[in-house]
């Protein structure tokens, strides 16, 4: 597999081709890294069942469906330019109406659009309806960084900022690592809420098929299951001000013994769990 990465082909298939090859190499040392790849095509692979059925309902129904209409629209305007150029038809056709043509242009698009709402629809009610979750995070956004909350953990939070360029750590991607990752365990439904605290964030991970707005004042969930290892790479989705470009989400998501190890030593590092959040829950009672 290293020689056929070393021959990539300069045209952009090969290119395309290589790049899926470096990222399935780079996947098989240590772990699967979800980002954008070069002369990507199409999303990025998925590891929930919610892009599984985004790419599904894509790539195998509404693609082809919108090739055979372009590829039909366009062979009707290739026809009309042929048939009815001013040469070829002299005396033009002064029929107006045709009724039978314009019941068939409106009802076949009508049942067209039927059949893209079912499965649209129902894919948007597996993506709000929130399953029975394992652990619940939350994630804040700040302009221009994003901080995360583990309520079922001892209540300890920190902020994920991105490494700059001069930082980067061998295997970092430039614009999308973070200082602190969110740690997940693989195989568990994990619920976010999703907020802000200044403008409107979006919190998106391409190959969770996850994204939702983080609005100020209001509590967004979204859920997901991740069925395999790695670091999977999104970013703020809202236009949120001058460093909107530069507030990444790393996600890591790991076996169930390494969270644990990670959520103790995340305790001891972020967690000031004398202080926060217990003391401010007894001090509101007690005013
Ligand atoms: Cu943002």
């Amino acid at each position: 597999m290293n020689k056929d990465k070393k021959a990539v082909h300069p045209r952009a298939f090969w290119a395309f081709a290589g790049a899926g090859v470096a990222a399935l190499l780079m996947g098989s040392d240590a772990a699967l890294a979800s980002q954008p790849v070069d002369w990507q095509l199409g999303f990025q692979d998925s590891v929930t069942s919610v892009m599984d059925r985004i790419t599904n309902f894509h790539n195998n129904w509404l693609m082809p469906l919108i090739t055979v209409i372009s590829l039909f629209v366009l062979a009707l305007l290739i026809y009309v330019m042929f048939r009815f150029n001013a040469r070829a038809n002299p005396t033009p056709s002064k029929v107006t109406h045709n009724v039978l043509i314009e019941v068939i242009w409106t009802v076949v698009p009508v049942l067209i659009l039927i059949t893209i709402a079912f499965p649209s629809i129902s894919l948007l009610y597996y993506q709000d309806r929130i399953p029975e979750a394992d652990i619940t995070i939350k994630a804040i956004g700040h302009q221009w960084y994003w901080e995360y909350e583990y309520p079922d953990h001892g209540g300890f939070f920190f902020e994920g900022r991105m490494v700059q360029d001069e930082d980067l750590k061998e295997g970092q991607p430039r614009l999308l690592a973070t200082d602190n990752n969110v740690v997940l365990p693989v195989g568990k439904t994990v619920r976010v809420q999703v907020t802000a605290s200044d403008v409107i964030h979006a919190f998106t991970v391409p190959a969770f098929g996850v994204k939702i707005d983080a609005v100020p004042g209001r509590l967004n969930e979204i859920w997901f299951k991740v069925d395999k290892e790695g670091i999977y790479y999104g970013q703020c989705s809202e236009l949120c001000g001058v460093e909107h470009a530069f507030m990444p989400i790393a996600v890591e998501v790991v076996s169930e013994q390494k969270f644990a190890a990670w959520v103790a030593s995340a305790q001891r590092e972020f967690g000031d769990l004398d202080v926060e959040p217990a003391t401010i829950d007894v001090a509101a009672k007690q005013d």
